[in-house]
């Protein structure tokens, strides 16, 4: 395979996406001073009766009456609201638009997207039932992946996408489609996994603080906003703004996923972002704000399922390790050194963390349990362990050998490690092993080629790839991860073992006086 070519990764995350300073082409944006309703700066594509320095009252009364009402009713609220649908001009000009409003400093921003829909209430209402019957089947939903698998299904439905999917970003950012509903324009991406790169860190960000964001076209061409200033003399703020222009490296990035247009909508647990629900078009397609609200809504309630379904099946682990740890306290409390204890009970040793081997091992003893590697590896890893200076109260990894490469030769016995230290003098500790559990991971295009630099030899301009044909990975030297409550149920077995120890050596000095 080809070298890689050398980018610098960190310019696809500095570029600027929320001050382009142009919108998209289905709508038109006003800037107005939130005290006087005088327009501040306009899309170019604003109607002319509401060009900069107008009073928009004299202009667009309706309209200027709406702003007032979202002025008063605080529009501190996150995100773009939407206020509801006006009709503007008359005769051959007469257009009914949705208009959103938002807040950026002393400015009001008003968005106009055109509708053919003046009756924009009663598609609302025709939403109703559909939002009730999906937060019960919510309820039932057994499993995450079921919870996504009805999401998918259901955005598509009220938004008529081609494809519909939801995606996870894991620790490193990278992302997995986890369920896909589609009507088979598009190819399935089910069960792909994209680099990190292809949603900048930037954009990330961004996702978080505005749930969501619309491209109808994305053959579109950008629409400036002017004069390019606010008054303050920065550029307009465009993070929540529905109309905002995207990154020509995104635009082109759909053109070369063979779509045209696409929706994606933050699905944020506990502040962070989980995930996306990611939806396309081979064409063109416009989504009226009124459904889009819907995703959203729909969205939120599926997080806080999917975030107690997550912590129902915390505690469900918890309960069950905290038995095992509650027998092996017993255990240790009635031998004399708490090793024999655990010596003794080797199968509650290893349960407590799922483990398929263990050790416990002292400068000068090392004993082992179950499938571990066989003890000179034990005594290496213990000394490279001992070394690492700051002696860590916990220590996990599912990929040993990336940190200590020695663990390559025990991969089938060591690609996981879980060690706690028990002694706060000597380097003591337990160990918990993972055999390897080698995957194929199945990339949407070679992620070593996420990045292309500009043919022309642009020192900036960047490009996605070109392919987004299944390329295969094979992950190996990897255990299955260790879970949360597995890596607390370790560290409250060490509190255990470190308050045995301690309440000794008081039973000890308490004899000797
Ligand atoms: C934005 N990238 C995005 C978005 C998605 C993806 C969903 C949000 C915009 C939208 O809804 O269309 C990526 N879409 C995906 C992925 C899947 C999907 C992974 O459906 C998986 C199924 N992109 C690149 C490279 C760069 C890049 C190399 O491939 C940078 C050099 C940048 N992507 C990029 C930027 C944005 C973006 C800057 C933000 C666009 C914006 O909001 O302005």
């Amino acid at each position: 395979s080809e070298a890689a070519p050398r980018i610098d990764l960190t310019a696809c995350d500095r570029e600027p996406i929320h001050i382009v300073g142009s919108v998209q082409p289905h709508g038109f944006l006003l800037a107005l001073d939130a005290r006087t309703l005088v327009v501040a700066q306009a899309s170019a594509n604003a109607p002319v009766a509401a060009s900069i320095g107008t009073a928009l009252e004299a202009v667009f009364p309706e309209l200027a009456a709406l702003a007032r009402r979202s002025l008063d009713g605080g529009g501190e609220a996150d995100g773009a609201q939407y206020l509801r649908t006006v009709t503007l001009g008359s005769g051959a000009t007469r257009q009914a638009y949705e208009v959103a409003a938002h807040r950026v400093d002393d400015l009001l921003v008003l968005e106009l997207e055109e509708t053919d829909d003046a009756s924009g209430e009663a598609g609302l209402d025709a939403l109703n039932p559909r939002l009730r019957a999906f937060v019960q089947r919510l309820h039932t939903a057994p499993n995450v992946e079921d919870l996504c698998q009805l999401l998918a299904a259901d955005i598509r439905h009220i938004t008529g996408f081609d494809r519909a999917l939801v995606y996870r970003f894991d620790r490193d950012w990278h992302g997995t489609v986890l369920a896909e509903s589609g009507n088979g324009v598009l190819p399935s991406y089910l069960d792909l996994r994209f680099p990190a790169s292809d949603i900048p860190a930037q954009a990330r960000e961004l996702y978080r603080r505005n749930r969501l964001r619309i491209i109808p076209d994305a053959g579109y061409a950008p629409v400036p906003i002017r004069p390019a200033m606010t008054p303050a003399g920065t550029p307009l703020d465009l993070s929540q703004s529905v109309l905002r222009s995207v990154s020509p490296v995104h635009v082109e990035y759909m053109r070369n996923m063979g779509t045209m247009a696409s929706m994606s909508v933050s699905i944020l647990v506990d502040g962070v972002l989980w995930g996306l629900v990611s939806c396309h078009n081979g064409t063109p397609k416009r989504v009226p704000l009124q459904a889009r609200n819907a995703c959203d809504f729909l969205t939120q309630v599926f997080a806080l399922q999917l975030s107690a379904k997550v912590r129902g099946e915390q505690a469900e682990q918890r309960l069950a390790l905290g038995a095992i740890q509650a027998r092996l306290l017993g255990f240790m409390a009635e031998e004399d050194s708490f090793v024999d204890g655990l010596l003794n009970h080797p199968d509650d040793v290893l349960a407590l963390v799922n483990a398929a081997g263990a050790a416990v091992v002292t400068a000068d003893r090392c004993r082992i349990l179950g499938a571990a590697p066989p003890e000179g590896e034990v005594r290496a890893l213990y000394e490279w362990l001992s070394a690492r200076g700051e002696a860590e109260d916990v220590f996990v990894t599912e990929a040993l050998a990336e940190d200590f490469p020695r663990a390559q030769g025990i991969a089938d016995r060591a690609s996981g490690l879980l060690a706690i230290s028990v002694s706060k003098r000597y380097p003591s500790y337990i160990l918990w092993f993972r055999p390897e559990v080698v995957r194929t991971v199945k990339w949407g295009g070679n992620p070593v080629k996420a990045v292309q630099p500009d043919p022309e030899g642009g020192p900036d301009r960047l490009h996605p790839r070109k392919s987004f044909e299944i390329w295969k990975e094979t992950l190996k030297g990897r255990s299955l991860p260790w879970s949360l409550p597995e890596v607390e149920a370790a560290k409250d077995l060490r509190a255990s073992v470190l308050g045995i120890v301690l309440r000794r050596a008081e039973e000890l000095a308490a004899m000797s006086e």
